[in-house]
């Protein structure tokens, strides 16, 4: 039986998965083979294009139909074996002409199909696919049924291209296994921080006022774009477990599958945040204690239960003895020992713990400058390496601090070979303009990817996370009719997912295929200056964001709680560890292991070299690991003072250019779109201003030293 795709209320904008995108494949005739679940969720995708759009869809095994195939979607074991001796089987990229022939044939050869490939089967493995063209039929192949409803999704963002002129034989397959979403919602709404922690799109999608949401259409079209952009798992409710979300593992449990019946279809497994007090607050065992006997048959026994009624359940997300969170601190264990106890209960059922290392002291006195939170998270968890059981992730935010606009990679990514790493992002923009701005983030989490924690030559970001780990990001997804709150916000949800599966593409690229997908250029009025403006508008928005807040990695500078808008001093003299610790006579933090923290020293060679040194340290990222004077110069030539100026009036310039920008494309793209950007890009102009205006002012009653350009500083 096809699944039926998901149909959210009309107004809900489709992201990009309009009906347009589906044209090249709605308006053939496609052939499908291979049976299960997520096979019938591709001969519901593919009816629901053909019924707008005008082709056809029929299984392998219905009778033949009248016209030729345009594309066969098949599950290599599905196809018939062609009766040929091994020897004649035809090589995987060029398919002899006799076997073009067949493919093309008014009822599809299949078993020639399986011929011309049959080096592939088996090498696709859970969710890869090949696609190739023969002829005038394209042919997408997979091992398994994730890997055709990638492969579908794959030729929906080719379009018409998929049905070009023949070429090779291109094989897909995901770097990295597990492409997962954080949800920080929360079942109850929270007092302070509402009903999504650090959500700025609306309300939950899974929740409401203590309940799971019912309009489940809503969910599954969520997960329809989940896979058509790669992720596969998703936490459901935030890492701060209250008292509400706790139950979630007991005696709410039915409402965690129902959301996960909604998610299957999509090839999406379910996770859940738990607290580590759970033996204590759920069940009023004396202790949560990870060594102690009841405690431990309590995680069995409870962990059985869930995969008894969810038994695709992905595993456990837990934040311990951090922020206030419970831990294993308080029984004088360690985070292995937390990690392991949860991992044993969920062992036998192929089950995962995401243990988060983000640990560090928020109650810190600011007069003492030998703590630093950015160590924190290495002093935790690296002595620990080893220790942990093969099904235990430690989660590790991409940065030693928080999310900022520009951090160095955490060192923790390179300190830990002997355990299994997810790296995580936040798509929720927390730091980076709260959706009210626009901010591409895909460029910084390609340099995250890229970057070599042993040096040139040595593995990347992506080789750790791909060799056994895996890639997290917090989602910025709420109830708000175009999801994101920010229409472009979406691009970072969609670029997530594709960077997960493949941390090779440009994020460019990764742009251009969101535009064509959910904004069709092609058909619009100019296609070229539709395009182009939308790549001005963003490619770069990231740096335009950084270069009107906090300089020089500095970081912070935002209001305390909220974390929106500029307040130099918000966090200077908190507990949080969050400082710049500016005078009169300079800025920044010494993290070097001859005058400051010794932060440094937690890198590998080369770099923790390049970063104790004041003249070979980056740019960018001066002020995250030294404290300098304002004269000092830059390798930019620039001296820090000047360049504080310059980048802030820049940024600010480039934010009014966006919004003229912006602007130009009215009558070219969705007018609901149109107006909730321009609205936004209103409160962009007006943050951006005050940003500038604050930062600048601030450094120059600090250091009295004037802009060399005369502009007004206040
Ligand atoms: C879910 C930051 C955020 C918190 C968040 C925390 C975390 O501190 O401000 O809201 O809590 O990160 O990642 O756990």
């Amino acid at each position: 039986m096809p699944v039926p795709t998901p149909e959210p209320a009309p107004d809900v904008h489709p992201a990009w998965l309009p009906p347009e995108a589906f044209r090249a494949v709605g308006s053939r005739h496609t052939l499908v083979a291979g049976d299960g679940k997520l096979v019938d969720t591709v001969v519901g995708e593919v009816e629901r294009a053909c019924a707008g759009h005008g082709g056809t869809v029929r299984r392998a095994t219905d009778e033949p139909g009248a016209r030729p195939a345009d594309l066969v979607l098949a599950l290599i074991p599905a196809l018939p074996e062609a009766d040929r001796r091994p020897g004649d089987a035809p090589d995987a990229t060029a398919a002899s002409g006799a076997d073009l022939a067949a493919v093309h044939a008014a009822h599809v050869d299949l078993a020639a199909v399986r011929a011309a490939h049959v080096d592939l089967a088996g090498a696709l493995g859970a969710e890869g696919f090949a696609l190739a063209r023969h002829g005038q039929v394209t042919v997408v192949l997979a091992d398994a049924p994730a890997g055709l409803l990638y492969g579908l999704f794959e030729v929906v963002r080719l379009g018409d291209t998929a049905f070009g002129p023949e070429c090779p034989v291109r094989v897909h397959r995901p770097a990295l296994s597990r492409r997962m979403l954080d949800h920080w919602d929360n079942v109850d709404e929270h007092p302070v921080m509402g009903q999504v922690e650090r959500g700025y799109a609306g309300g939950s999608i899974f929740w409401r006022d203590g309940r799971p949401r019912r309009d489940r259409a809503r969910v599954r079209a969520y997960a329809r774009l989940l896979a058509a952009c790669g992720v596969n798992a998703v936490a459901v409710n935030n890492v701060n477990v209250h008292a509400t979300e706790a139950r979630l593992l007991t005696d709410r449990l039915d409402d965690v599958a129902e959301i996960a019946d909604d998610l299957r279809p999509y090839g999406i497994r379910v996770h859940l945040s738990v607290t580590f007090a759970a033996p204590v607050v759920l069940a009023g065992l004396a202790t949560a204690d990870p060594l102690d006997e009841a405690v431990r048959t309590w995680w069995a026994e409870t962990t059985r239960r869930v995969y008894a009624r969810i038994p695709d359940f992905g595993g456990y997300v837990v934040k311990a003895d951090s922020e206030g969170q419970p831990g294993p601190f308080s029984y004088g264990r360690d985070h292995a020992d937390g990690a392991n106890l949860l991992a044993e209960a969920l062992a036998p059922y192929g089950g995962v713990v995401h243990w988060r290392a983000f640990v560090y002291n928020h109650r810190q006195d600011w007069r003492d400058r030998s703590t630093d939170r950015a160590r924190a998270a290495f002093d935790h968890f690296a002595p620990l390496d080893g220790r942990f059981r093969d099904n235990v992730f430690v989660q590790v935010k991409h940065g030693p601090m928080d999310f900022q606009v520009r951090e160095p990679v955490s060192p923790v990514i390179a300190a830990m070979p002997g355990t299994r790493l997810a790296v995580e992002f936040q798509v929720t923009q927390e730091y980076t303009g709260q959706q009210r701005h626009v901010c591409y983030l895909a460029p910084w989490w390609s340099e995250v990817l890229r970057y070599r924690p042993w040096g040139e030559g040595g593995r990347s970001v992506a080789d750790v996370a791909a060799d056994g780990g895996d890639l997290v990001a917090v989602s910025n997804v709420g109830d708000d009719r175009f999801w994101t709150g920010h229409p472009l916000a979406q691009a970072n949800l969609y670029a997530f997912g594709r960077l997960a599966w493949d941390p090779a593409l440009a994020p460019e690229a990764v742009l251009d295929e969101w535009i064509d997908l959910t904004f069709d250029p092609a058909r619009s009025a100019d296609p070229e200056m539709l395009r182009r403006t939308l790549h001005e508008v963003m490619d770069d928005s990231w740096r335009t964001y950084e270069r009107y807040t906090a300089p020089l990695g500095v970081g912070f500078m935002v209001r305390p709680g909220h974390h929106y808008g500029p307040d130099v001093d918000g966090y200077e003299y908190t507990p949080w560890g969050t400082y710049h610790f500016a005078d009169r006579d300079g800025v920044g933090v010494d993290r070097t292991r001859a005058t400051g923290t010794g932060f440094t020293g937690q890198y590998p060679p080369p770099w923790s070299q390049v970063y104790e040194s004041l003249d070979r340290c980056p740019d960018e990222l001066l002020l995250f690991f030294h404290h300098v004077p304002y004269d000092h110069v830059l390798h930019s030539g620039s001296t820090v003072i000047q360049h504080i100026y310059d980048t802030h009036f820049a940024g600010l310039a480039e934010v009014i250019e966006m919004s003229r920008r912006w602007e130009s494309l009215a009558g070219l793209v969705d007018p609901a779109v149109h107006a909730r950007v321009s609205e936004r890009l209103a409160e962009q102009l007006r943050c951006a201003q005050e940003w500038c205006d604050q930062i600048n002012a601030y450094f120059h009653r600090k250091s009295g030293v004037p802009d060399v350009r005369g502009r007004p500083l206040h």
